[in-house]
């Protein structure tokens, strides 16, 4: 017994665990060594979890075994020594029960009992769980150690109980086993349980049928005793190969490509790809190449070399193009390693019926019916998935706050804060909940995170006397877009997969798991601590505390860059002289993806204010004559040159279908205010003059520019519309310097760490303009004393970006001028990001809003 907060009701015990699999068995362990009590229900009769439920045959693990073990007891970890590179369900089960019997975990697991219900209890500050046996349990913390893919999903399949065969479901296979010789057996389901079981049970059946609806990419597991070189890299540092596992994407240490699929020769792609599939391993091969999972055109290259393999073994041409996988990127649905799947169809008594061709009827007492054919069978086996990630923590009836109940909370998709934890469900934790990185990662390593979490939050309360922890709403709504934005940048939402809950009718298509790795995941998790607890309230006898806030703001892939750029320690460029700023930002800018390809890219020079300007074309691919968008870099009118801007200005005309004229002008502090504009107007009036030598519409010219470009952009809109020409049908102005003042709310809250620093911003100036001359409307556009008249806009700010106020007063003041001007705010990026082509691919929706606004400009559709 244990007391809750001062003065509070008295608990049976600290914690009551769901579930005695890998996260159960280790959650029990740890806290049970930090003195808390701690008792868990479990289903089943014995230990295991997964690996007690999923006895089918030919179940085994699909990350290496060395890989897939506990890592937190060293002495554990060099006495079980594995029999095969992946093991048999039989094997792992046989671990864990080696490791409940090893730490004396069974005297604290109540076993084939079943938690039912759990309900806060406010009053008390605790929950009171009750389970099947008629057990009622009062506990400070209640965890779902409950497993993603233990709820088998409920069979959407008509006429079931009809069939008077034997029925087997591989989720729930019978503990004695099945001997299907000389039986018709049925298969339905393609997954990774089936494709498992597919082979064995076709190596002993009469006949064997395989229902198939959609298609699953699998590689071989070449499975066989335990890699020597595996062994040998761990047992030669275990500790630095299991950090190096921690910090890694998917829990297992495999080098990632630097490169993406599309950046080597067809031949040296298609090398690297017979390599991945002759070493195989399903982290190795998606880690093939660097942009497998988020480039559409780099995910085809691997999947169409999976479907040469699946056609170079099915001798069939039929079947092997119905097992071909097609209409979702490999590696969206679980990625399945197999021995001698696809072989299995070249077997006579073997046959694959394509439900796509040929759809599922009903079962009748007899066997299948499927269109135009009723097939008989003595055996059926259901390997038709489960209702992953949260099917198993909804199956308790549980009740918060308020009566809240956590089927209601999710019933639009899961909520949660870093997956383990839900706001309204105090003390209430989920070890590898949806919106962590689980399913997506080795889970072990995972289950281990999640548990030292809560242990270390445990510990925490107890030595701060804190009695309730809760997530706060905004900590959780934060997450949920954080773990949406990460997901949105990959290509996991385009397959209908358990990943999004699509393989279960009516649940919500929502991106379950937290795709941006292990490591990053981690080390988050790790922040949210040392930041006191960010995003959590807690309660205890001295009142309530709130730390209220959101962990990750900025877009998931703008993280990673400013991470890499942190870690890169490069100097301030304001602590530079001009010249040497110059070279840095020219080598930078030669590190980005190119963007993409153009109809046509020349140089060429053209009058400016005070001699030749240098200018590049880009044509698009269409045929001509195409509308003009003259471009001005960015750069703050000191750097950059028409190379720096070159990706987002490619990107620009394909999107826009325009000729883009990226248009250099004088530098500062060579040429001060006003050479920039000066020669900015000329080049517009010159680019206008001549439009048609450029391949160029008469009358269609835009204005375009980035950051000081934008500035150039803005004003000349300004000065053309005082000169009565030449006639702007548009102005693109993203992350547009507008104002010099350094007052607005965005140069204070975003004055560091994001790229352009306030610091760097008042160099730029400093350099560009004498104080008096900013407040010319020629280097501040917002002070002129009239924005009438000017052409229609559109203004790109960036929600971490100094300029990102002024931007938006420049948007509001033309509005409110009477000009056609839309804002465009983009959450979580900075002031560099949206030029990012290909790199930073949340930017890619504002890419796409620009080129349609440009169309729109010239009075084009835009296109889909
Ligand atoms: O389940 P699944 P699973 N009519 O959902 C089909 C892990 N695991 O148990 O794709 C006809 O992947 C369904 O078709 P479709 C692993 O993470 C790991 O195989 O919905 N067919 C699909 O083909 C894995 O991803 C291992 O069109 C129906 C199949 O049933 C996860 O568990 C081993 C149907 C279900 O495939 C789930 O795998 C096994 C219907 N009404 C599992 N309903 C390891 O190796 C469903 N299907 C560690």
């Amino acid at each position: 017994m244990t007391s809750g907060k001062a003065g509070a009701a008295v608990a049976d015990v600290d914690v009551a665990v769901v579930g005695a699999g890998f996260a159960g068995l280790y959650l029990l362990h740890r806290l049970r060594g930090l003195g808390f009590s701690v008792k868990v229900f479990e289903t089943g009769a014995d230990v295991g979890g997964t690996w007690y439920w999923n006895r089918y045959p030919g179940a085994r693990c699909d990350i290496q075994s060395l890989d897939y073990s506990y890592t937190f007891d060293a002495e554990l970890a060099v006495r079980w020594q594995w029999s095969e590179k992946y093991a048999t369900q039989p094997e792992i089960l046989r671990y864990l029960q080696h490791v409940a019997d090893t730490l004396d975990l069974r005297r604290d697991i109540a076993f084939s009992t079943r938690v039912e219900a759990a309900e806060w209890d406010a009053a008390a500050s605790l929950w009171r769980v009750r389970t099947n046996r008629g057990d009622a349990v009062s506990c400070r913390f209640y965890v779902m150690a409950s497993g993603c893919l233990s709820m088998p999903k409920t069979l959407d399949i008509d006429g079931i109980d009809r069939f008077a065969g034997e029925v087997f479901f591989t989720s729930r296979w019978p503990h004695e086993g099945v001997d299907f010789t000389g039986k018709r057996v049925a298969v339905i389901g393609t997954g990774s349980s089936g494709i498992q079981s597919i082979p064995i049970i076709a190596a002993q059946a009469a006949a064997l049928t395989v229902f198939q609806r959609t298609p699953n990419f699998s590689i071989p597991a070449y499975n066989g005793p335990v890699p020597a070189d595996k062994r040998s890299a761990i047992e030669s540092g275990r500790e630095q190969y299991r950090d190096e596992a921690r910090r890694s994407g998917i829990g297992v240490p495999v080098p990632v490509s630097e490169q993406g699929a599309l950046q080597v020769s067809d031949e040296e792609r298609l090398a690297r790809y017979e390599a991945a599939w002759a070493r195989s391993g399903l982290v190795e091969v998606l880690s093939t190449f660097n942009d497998l999972l988020a480039n559409p055109a780099s995910n085809e290259t691997l999947a169409e070399f999976v479907r040469g393999k699946i056609r170079a073994i099915v001798h069939d041409p039929a079947t092997a193009e119905a097992l071909c996988p097609k209409g979702y990127p490999i590696g969206t649905k679980r990625l399945c390693v197999d021995s001698n799947y696809y072989d299995t169809f070249n077997l006579s008594h073997v046959r694959l019926v394509d439900l796509r061709t040929q759809p599922l009827a009903t079962i009748t007492e007899t066997g299948i019916d499927v269109a135009g054919e009723s097939l008989t069978f003595d055996a059926i086996v259901f390997a038709t998935g489960f209702d992953a990630m949260t099917g198993a923590i909804v199956a308790v009836d549980i009740t918060g706050r308020e009566g809240l109940t956590l089927k209601d909370k999710w019933s639009h998709g899961p909520r949660t804060y870093l997956g383990l934890t839900m706001a309204g469900f105090p003390n209430l934790f989920a070890v590898t909940g949806p919106g962590s990185p689980s399913v997506l990662s080795n889970m072990v390593v995972s289950i281990e995170q999640h548990v030292d979490w809560i242990a270390g939050c445990l510990e925490h309360m107890r030595r701060e006397g804190l009695a309730v922890i809760e997530a706060t709403e905004a900590a959780e709504a934060g997450w949920v877009q954080h773990v949406n934005d990460f997901g949105d940048i990959t290509l996991f939402p385009r397959a209908n997969s358990w990943y999004m809950g699509s393989n279960v009718p009516g649940k919500p298509r929502v991106f379950l798991p937290y795709v941006g790795g292990v490591g990053t995941y981690r080390t988050i998790c790790d922040e949210v601590v040392t930041r006191d607890y960010l995003g959590f309230r807690f309660e205890g006898p001295a009142g309530v505390r709130i730390n209220d806030g959101i962990i990750r703001r900025v877009q998931p892939d703008v993280a990673i860059m400013l991470d890499i750029v942190r870690g890169l320690g490069l100097p301030a460029m304001e602590t530079m002289p001009v010249e040497q700023a110059r070279a840095f930002a020219a080598m930078l800018a030669t590190q980005r993806p190119p963007g993409p390809n153009v109809g046509e890219c020349v140089d060429g020079t053209l009058p400016g204010a005070a001699g030749d300007l240098a200018y590049r074309l880009y044509r698009p691919a269409t045929p001509g004559p195409h509308p003009i968008v003259v471009y001005f870099h960015g750069g703050g009118w000191v750097l950059g040159s028409h190379d720096a801007d070159d990706p987002f200005c490619r990107d620009l005309c394909v999107r826009s279908n325009a000729i883009v004229i990226s248009a250099d002008y004088r530098h500062a502090p060579e040429a001060r205010f006003p050479a920039a504009p000066d020669d900015g107007f000329a080049a517009v009036r010159w680019i206008a003059a001549h439009a048609e030598s450029f391949g160029g519409v008469p009358g269609q010219i835009a204005v375009a520019g980035w950051s000081a470009g934008a500035n150039i952009a803005a004003v000349v809109c300004q000065m053309a519309r005082d000169a009565g020409g030449p006639a702007i049908s548009g102005q693109l102005l993203v992350a547009p310097v507008t104002d010099a003042d350094f007052s607005r709310a965005s140069y204070v809250d975003n004055a560091d760490g994001y790229i352009l620093t306030t610091s760097l911003m008042r160099w730029f100036w400093d350099h560009y303009a004498e104080e008096p001359a900013r407040a010319n409307p020629k280097a501040s556009p917002l002070r002129a004393s009239s924005l009438v008249g000017l052409p229609p806009a559109l203004v790109v700010t960036c929600e971490f970006d100094p300029l990102r106020d002024e931007g938006a007063a420049y948007a509001n003041a033309l509005a409110a001028a009477g000009v056609e001007a839309r804002h465009l705010p983009c959450r979580g990026q900075i002031h560099t990001s949206l030029m990012a082509v290909d790199a930073i691919l949340s930017g890619a929706a504002a890419r796409a809003e620009m080129g349609g606004v440009l169309r729109q400009f010239f009075g084009a559709p835009i296109l889909a």
